[in-house]
């Protein structure tokens, strides 16, 4: 799927992109099927929930197929290799000037993996643009490795926990990273990026999959789950999640609920260790 030349390139500057994979069909599909949900929470959801935005591969069958994508599978083990595991899902949205924005970070802050090879692929459902708040990101700043983050919680940081990048970097030289409705993108868990707000009349959607190989584990000493997309997993380093068996059904809901929790309970836990002077950064 990808060239050794492209390969060589995501190693040397921390991304790829644009990378074509869902057809005008596919796209259609998947962006229906999101929608489709969001229409019938009506009021009571609008847009995406924090936590439905989280890991979603495991409350929707949609998801689950769009995160097996045999070309965005074929483009991710071009990096990683063949056996590959889900470690986490993020869908980020940004609805027409609603100021939605995310700061400059590292994907891997509060990840806890090792090695760094967790790689981030973006999907977009549809076009994203410059003004439409698409990614933009430091070539080659992935070679800084972990950097110390501070949480920065404000109105329209998509991220969790707000956190921003605490060093001082040549941010005026940034990359802006478009693509068209189809297109995938891949960064690094390193690669120091953001993201606007979406300045058009447009929907801005893209589903972030972070993906490792199966030899990937967690620094601190949680356990935690993950979704095995490809391959085998000889390690056991993870939990397997379960694959859902409907839409948002009451089973893959307490899945969903179960895995999430694990998730930001690990996230907690690799903070504090870090307070305590137990982990690196
Ligand atoms: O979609 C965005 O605006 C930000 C995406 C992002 O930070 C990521 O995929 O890691």
């Amino acid at each position: 799927m990808l060239s050794a030349q492209q390969v060589v390139q995501y190693h040397r500057e921390g991304y790829l992109f644009p990378i074509d994979c869902l057809t005008p069909e596919e796209v259609a599909h998947y962006r229906g099927r999101l929608e489709a949900f969001e229409a019938e929470q009506g009021d009571t959801f609008g847009r995406l929930p924090d936590l439905v935005r989280s890991k979603s591969h495991l409350l929707f069958t949609w998801m689950d197929a769009l995160v097996r994508h045999p070309k965005v599978l074929d483009a991710v083990e071009a990096v990683i290799g063949p056996n590959i595991l889900l470690y986490h899902l993020t869908s980020w949205l940004k609805e027409p000037h609603d100021g939605a924005f995310v700061p400059w970070h590292q994907d891997g802050t509060y990840f806890g993996l090792e090695p760094a090879e967790q790689i981030t692929a973006w999907i977009a459902l549809t076009d994203a643009t410059e003004e439409m708040g698409c990614v933009k990101l430091l070539p080659g700043s992935h070679a800084i490795g972990q950097q110390p983050h501070r949480d920065a919680v404000s109105p329209g940081n998509l991220l969790s926990r707000g956190q921003t990048i605490d060093r001082k970097l040549d941010y005026d030289n940034f990359v802006t990273m478009p693509l068209r409705a189809g297109q995938i993108s891949l960064h690094h868990t390193h690669l120091v990026h953001r993201s606007d707000p979406n300045q058009t009349n447009r929907r801005r959607i893209g589903i972030g999959v972070s993906y490792i190989p199966t030899h990937c584990r967690l620094v601190n000493d949680a356990r935690v789950t993950a979704a095995l997309v490809r391959g085998q997993d000889n390690f056991g380093h993870f939990d397997l999640e379960p694959r859902p068996t409907g839409n948002f059904d009451a089973g893959s809901r307490a899945a969903h609920a179960a895995s999430v929790n694990r998730f930001f309970e690990s996230n907690q836990r690799l903070v504090a260790r870090r307070a305590s002077g137990n982990v690196g950064i």
